[in-house]
């Protein structure tokens, strides 16, 4: 295991110790190459290989059986709705246990030792359970092999009493790292079929969705996006996969919450070349806004739609990359450019508030933006700082990271400390909602032990203001921390973290100045803004999603025939139709 780890190109692992992997984790600290990096808890421990997975293109977390494994089991999904390649290890009863009838600590306390392999196989596109030294290598292999052509992620599990067991060595990598290959027939067919599109459109546009890093095709749809001139939009959850100084850059595509500008011009065009998109509830503001189906070459990661024709067998790199080459530039392509062009005003720099009034969403951005440079990754977590997120501008070589398909809220904190082992050379900067940090609060502490400098903007509303816009009640309160506060309890004795509470402009400035500066650990900067300070674009976003309203259980709720009267839950009484 620790061999085929250091051959994918692994540097760390990360890791939440119990006496189900004690002895694996012995056997992992033998290669010194591969280092074993340390979390609170196992979700975490997920979410930090899930963050890993983006900065470097793949990770591993180790975690004890049952009572670890399904707290990591939450990251799992998210890496496969995010189609990142993590490897989960657990460890798991001894082969003979079963036999002895042993009944065992950390399990239902039933004989079942099964049941977490069958639920790992829903979460994964891999899942093996090693039951014997001899099949290891081979089962290790089959999962890694899985985790890299699939871009999901997979789960291996390692009895206890093979953990220290000798197997055969593994042989060099091979083509464990190999994709498979488009077939080449339906490739051509596909581009074919695309070109022609492409060549009779006067308005095409192109528009980056969120599996196309995951699936290799950045480069290529750069390539593609220069071959055909024409304006390029991208997804919230593909912000940063085309450089926005690129002249050809149009904004982040969210239907009617778009960047200005934006969704005109891409439902307006006459031919969207869509790459790796995810159209779902929250990328179409509640179904009311996707580029036309017909008018749409939608790139799946294995398959391609053109006009009604699906191609399958066809990978999105090489699509994108054989696309690129055949695409020739249409004149009138840059139409579309040309008018969005007219129809921006000058971008106006935010006007720099009254530093000494109290702190607004709007000033904390103003000077967030200036913290992002060439060198920045900027996490955003679910919340308003998904809509603050895409409002900020990008210089190229800046990155953007959100987990937009999976939406978990806590995902950003230990993300971002992954995220942190892996590119430590760039800047972090984090922006999440106090809301959020409170389920993963203490995986800072993890940043101050390592001495990361990453910047933390917890923005504080007092409360779910996204939830708020969707739909309120009591339920999106919560109890105020000392946010700024916390940083002093995980530093202690032996690290160097640093908090501060921004609650006017001229504190906000003061903070950030600190915190550019800090480089032996993490710097948290708590924003304190009103509870109603919002993004235009979440008041917009919110109510328009699909909620339990009283309109949707008339049209949903087709009551059984010898239902005659229902009773709500607010006592009124309500009669089918
Ligand atoms: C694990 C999980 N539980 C619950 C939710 C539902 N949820 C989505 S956003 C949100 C509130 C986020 O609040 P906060 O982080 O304070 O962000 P704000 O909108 O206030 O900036 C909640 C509870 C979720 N997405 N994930
Ligand atoms: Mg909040």
């Amino acid at each position: 295991m620790a061999t085929r780890l250091d051959q994918i190109g692994l540097k760390h692992h990360f890791v939440v110790a119990g006496d189900y992997n004690l002895v694996l984790l012995d056997q992992l600290l033998l290669n010194e190459n591969v280092k074993q990096v340390y979390c609170c808890n196992e979700l975490n421990c997920g979410f930090a290989a899930e963050g890993y997975a983006r900065a470097h293109g793949a990770a591993a977390c180790v975690v004890t059986y049952t009572v670890g494994a399904l707290s990591a089991f939450n990251a799992l999904a998210s890496a496969y709705a995010e189609s990142l390649p993590v490897i989960l290890i657990s460890g798991s009863p001894n082969t003979n246990d079963l036999g002895a009838y042993h009944l065992l600590h950390h399990t239902l306390g039933t004989l079942n030792f099964r049941y977490q392999l069958e639920m790992a196989r829903h979460i994964t596109c891999e899942a093996v359970a090693v039951t014997h030294p001899e099949e290891a290598p081979y089962l290790i292999d089959k999962a890694i092999r899985a985790a890299f052509r699939n871009r999901k992620p997979v789960y291996i599990e390692i009895p206890c009493n093979l953990s220290g067991a000798l197997c055969s060595a593994p042989g060099p990598r091979a083509s464990l790292l190999d994709l498979p290959e488009s077939d080449p027939v339906s490739l051509a067919a596909a581009v074919d079929a695309a070109t022609a599109v492409l060549r009779k459109a006067v308005r095409p546009m192109l528009l980056a969705g969120p599996r196309l890093r995951s699936y290799g095709g950045v480069e290529a749809f750069r390539d593609l996006a220069e071959a055909v001139g024409c304006g390029v939009a991208v997804m919230p959850s593909a912000k940063g996969f085309f450089p926005e100084e690129h002249e050809q850059y149009v904004g982040v595509y969210l239907g009617s919450v778009s960047s200005p500008g934006c969704s005109a011009l891409v439902e307006s065009a006459d031919a969207v070349l869509a790459a790796g998109p995810i159209f779902n509830d929250y990328t179409t503001v509640g179904w009311t806004s996707q580029p036309a189906v017909s008018k749409t070459i939608h790139v799946d990661p294995d398959r391609v739609h053109v006009a009604g024709v699906t191609y399958n067998d066809v990978f999105l790199n090489d699509f994108l990359a054989a696309l690129a080459e055949a695409a020739k530039k249409n004149p009138r392509n840059g139409t579309t450019l040309l008018e969005f062009r007219r129809t921006q005003l000058e971008s106006a720099l935010p006007p720099t508030a009254d530093q000494d009034a109290p702190l607004t969403r709007a000033e904390m951005c103003r000077q967030v933006q200036d913290v992002i440079d060439p060198n920045t990754t900027l996490i955003v977590e679910t919340g308003d700082s998904w809509f603050n997120g895409f409002n900020m501008a990008l210089p190229d070589g800046a990155r953007f990271e959100i987990e937009m398909q999976y939406g978990h809220i806590g995902w950003s904190v230990p993300a971002t400390f992954g995220y942190a082992v892996a590119a430590p050379d760039r800047r972090i900067v984090l922006m999440v909602g106090d809301g959020s940090f409170q389920l993963t609060a203490q995986e800072v502490c993890q940043m101050v032990r390592l001495k990361l400098p990453v910047i933390i903007f917890l923005v504080n509303n007092r409360g779910y203001t996204i939830e708020v816009e969707i739909h309120d009640g009591p339920y999106n309160n919560i109890k105020n921390w000392d946010y700024a506060g916390i940083m002093a309890v995980f530093s202690s004795s032996d690290g160097d973290g640093r908090g501060f509470r921004a609650t006017t402009g001229k504190e906000l400035a003061a903070a950030i100045q600190e915190a550019v500066a800090h480089e032996t650990g993490p710097t948290l900067i708590e924003c304190t803004i009103d509870r109603d300070d919002c993004t235009k674009q979440l008041m917009e976003w919110g109510p328009g999603l699909p909620q339990l309203t009283d309109e949707l259980l008339r049209v949903l709720s087709c009551p059984a025939p010898w239902t005659v009267q229902q009773i709500r839950l607010d006592g009124a009484a309500w009669r089918p139709r």
